[in-house]
């Protein structure tokens, strides 16, 4: 079956600054610069963000290659502490600042749309150890003034901003379960840090509007439609418990412009109250997100707990459990379901729940590990498994466009095989490869030609019909 993409929808990829710059000319640490130091050998083979992909010196060769694989657009994020020399003041480092200028020059050169997101985990790590992070209100004042230097520069050029990308996953995986640094568990830190980047984002919002500047502005949430086990009415309460820390926390916060009442009593009542002010609340109410971008990889799917939680301290996981489901098809490499269906799911609850707001996908993409064994003779990998990942995810997307749903674009994750938190290079994403065996050469997969075809020609085939039924 042929799949045409609408007029005007775009394809692209992301791509964040921890992730491909390395550390070249660097003043100052980001958190996940302090998260590599604070432990090398947690990371695959030891490779962390040191040199990453070196795009910070090879920017040109790789942008230059963004077309040839068909990138409409490319989201990449700025590193807060390389673009900014005095966190107090908000002073420009003209010298990190450039670097941007470049590459955003070069995008546009190349007809590549440059999005940027102003932070993809790239809190100046100063502001951690001096403040606690975004748990500070005075960080977020620091953020504010960030951001607006960045409008200040881009605006115009630019036309996406994007405040925060997967603005839970620190606050998640690093003070709620503990597993990534600091590696101690402070669950009142992990909702402030939440809440915190709520607040941050509708005072961005405020000040992107009020200095009329040209462009969208939204944030990048990472979301997995959720699923309960059954119909059973303690399975469904599981799922809506799920969907209240998972999912609607920054949804209506930042769509409707609302942070759930009843998630805002649990957390008191759990020792993790949220500084609220009334001053917050009206901005938040006043200022929410103009374009919405969601990271799609995998679906949630839970069922009522089987057995009790033993806690020594607060943890949404106390109202739900992981439902392991028979015969669900799996990533054996990333240990990620692969459930394209989740995105026709999702686009109808962003349709049908939030005021049908404009979305785009921002991430969605398949790590595999070892894929130098699918080099052919030219030494190109053939990736045909990322092909029917990414065109089966597409067209149940579309379906969902066909019925209205308001989702303008598709960026997969992601442009080049890049390093991430922990897994380093283990399991690799890209369009283009990244060989480490030789100076890291870049060379195009076979899903980078297929990209290119389906961008340039606005069409793609899959063999397999959707399966409304498919579970
Ligand atoms: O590498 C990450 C990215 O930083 C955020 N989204 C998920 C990707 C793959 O794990």
């Amino acid at each position: 079956m042929k799949y045409q993409l609408p007029e005007g929808f775009i394809v692209g990829a992301s791509q964040a600054a921890w992730q491909t710059e390395g550390w070249t000319a660097k003043k100052h640490d980001n958190y996940v610069d302090y998260m590599y130091k604070q432990a090398p050998n947690r990371w695959f083979d030891g490779i962390g963000p040191t040199i990453a992909c070196d795009f910070y010196n090879r920017y040109k060769e790789d942008i230059a290659l963004m077309p040839q694989v068909g990138l409409q657009a490319n989201r990449f994020s700025i590193d807060w502490s390389r673009f900014i020399e005095d966190f107090e003041t908000a002073t420009v480092n003209e010298e990190g600042a450039q670097f941007y200028d470049n590459v955003v020059d070069e995008m546009l050169a190349k007809g590549v749309e440059p999005m940027i997101c102003l932070e993809h985990w790239e809190l100046p790590y100063e502001l951690y150890e001096k403040y606690g992070g975004y748990a500070s209100k005075h960080v977020i004042e620091l953020y504010v003034k960030y951001a607006e230097q960045v409008f200040k520069r881009y605006s115009g050029r630019v036309k996406h901003f994007w405040t925060f990308n997967e603005p839970g996953v620190i606050p998640e995986l690093c003070f709620l379960h503990g597993n990534w640094a600091p590696s101690f568990v402070e669950p009142k830190t992990a909702f402030a840090w939440n809440y915190g980047k709520v607040v941050a984002t509708a005072k961005a919002v405020k000040l992107f509007r009020e200095g009329n500047y040209e462009g969208k502005i939204g944030t990048i949430l990472n979301l997995g439609t959720v699923y309960a086990r059954s119909n059973h009415p303690r399975d469904l309460e599981a799922k809506r418990m799920a969907e209240l820390f998972n999912f609607r926390f920054y949804m209506d916060s930042l769509v409707h412009g609302i942070v759930p009442q009843e998630l805002i009593e649990i957390l008191a009542e759990n020792d993790c109250a949220l500084e609220i002010t009334a001053e917050e609340t009206a901005i938040i109410a006043e200022n929410t997100i103009e374009i919405l971008g969601i990271n799609y990889y995998q679906p949630g799917r839970v069922k009522a707990r089987e057995t009790q939680l033993a806690h020594t301290f607060f943890h949404p996981d106390q109202y739900f459990e992981h439902y392991d489901m028979q015969g669900k098809r799996m990533n054996p490499h990333r240990g990620w379901e692969i459930y394209p269906k989740a995105l026709y799911d999702l686009a109808k609850t962003v349709q049908e729940e939030y005021k049908n707001i404009e979305w785009m996908i921002m991430e969605n993409g398949m790590g595999v590990e070892g894929e130098e064994k699918y080099k052919n003779e030219d030494l190109q990998i053939q990736d045909d498994y990322r092909i029917e990942f990414f065109a089966e995810h597409l067209a149940w997307l579309l379906r969902a466009v066909e019925e209205g749903s308001n989702c303008s674009g598709y960026l997969v994750w992601n442009f080049m095989d890049n390093i991430s938190p922990y897994n380093a290079l283990k399991n690799r994403y890209g369009l283009v490869e990244m060989d480490l065996t030789q100076d890291r050469a870049r060379r195009i997969k076979k899903s980078g030609e297929w990209f290119y075809q389906m961008s340039t020609t606005r069409e793609f085939e899959l063999a397999t019909p959707l399966d409304p039924e498919l579970k």
